[in-house]
């Protein structure tokens, strides 16, 4: 049945720094699969606020406060979740940072804060997390990388560091894990209308336009877009999909660019 393909009943999923954006679109629509949702984030305060969020989408959340580069937190963090809801069968590894500094103003402990969320940390979570799911011989690693796991733009070179380095550890997880049937795979959102990029997509940003014109859809992507990609990729349709990124970008990786008006189809 088609609907069983899709369903997440039964199922734990654990969002990293799911209390809003992306991660929250991946909590929603798992959710709503049938899965038992369990958020984390940094912030006691958002946690706070997105449990009431996600109960006006019907959807009771644990949540969970821990920093996800602190080993000893996350150890904590993972062991209430595996006594308080059972263990985790879907770990999407969502929280991130970026900094936007040229890489000559970029002190060394910016760059090494960003590494750290957001490749250590999806690292340091999986580590814990994977070895239940091995020993179950079943589970789900989903690893928000981006579109700046294969392009780099001025100004991000940490993230993009951090991206590109997500992708591929998301292929080694692959090559280590895949034959105790563990899928992990990573999600390449294009540009996403979210709290992170606001700064860059709002008040008239000229970086704005650039997204409008590179973007074949024409479009900024919604977090529910990614969250769409997160169903697939934590589904049992995704079952011999292993090592990859799914990259979810209106078409930008696949446009080199045009010229505005050229071949228009009349409306
Ligand atoms: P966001 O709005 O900034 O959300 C990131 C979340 O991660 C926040 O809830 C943040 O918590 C949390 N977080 C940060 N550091 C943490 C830590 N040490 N421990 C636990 N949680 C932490 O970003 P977003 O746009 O939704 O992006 C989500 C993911 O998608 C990120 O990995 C981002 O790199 C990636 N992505 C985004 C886009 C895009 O266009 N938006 C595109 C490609 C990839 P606080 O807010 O409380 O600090
Ligand atoms: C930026 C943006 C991007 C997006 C995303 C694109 O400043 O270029 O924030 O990095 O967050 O990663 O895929």
């Amino acid at each position: 049945m088609i609907e069983e393909l899709f369903s997440l009943k039964n199922k734990v999923a654990l969002i990293t720094g799911g209390t809003h954006g992306i991660g929250m679109a991946i909590g929603t629509t798992l959710g709503k699969a049938g899965a038992r949702i369990c958020v984390n984030d940094i912030s006691e305060e958002r946690l706070d606020q997105c449990k009431n969020e996600y109960a006006d989408l019907g959807i009771d959340v644990f949540t969970l406060k821990f920093d996800v580069t602190d080993e000893m937190d996350v150890d904590k963090g993972i062991s209430t979740i595996e006594k308080e809801v059972g263990e985790i069968d879907i770990l999407v590894n969502n929280a991130g940072i970026i900094k936007r500094i040229p890489i000559l103003d970029m002190a060394i402990s910016d760059y090494k804060q960003v590494i750290d969320v957001d490749l250590v940390a999806p690292l340091i979570v999986t580590k814990r997390v994977a070895p239940s799911m091995i020993k179950k011989r079943e589970g789900k690693i989903i690893n928000m990388c981006s579109m700046m796991s294969v392009y780099g733009r001025n100004s991000v070179s940490a993230y993009a560091s951090a991206k590109g380095g997500l992708k591929l550890l998301t292929a080694n997880m692959c090559c280590e894990w895949a034959k105790y049937n563990l899928q992990i795979n990573g999600i390449g959102p294009g540009y996403i209308a979210t709290s992170q990029t606001a700064p860059i997509r709002e008040g008239g940003h000229p970086f704005n336009d650039l997204v409008m014109t590179r973007t074949p859809a024409g479009r900024w992507g919604e977090p529910e877009d990614v969250g769409n990609a997160a169903l697939f990729l934590a589904s049992k349709a995704s079952d011999f999909v292993n090592g990859q990124v799914l990259y979810v970008d209106g078409g930008i990786l696949a446009n080199f660019g045009y010229v505005k008006g050229e071949n228009e189809i009349p409306e």
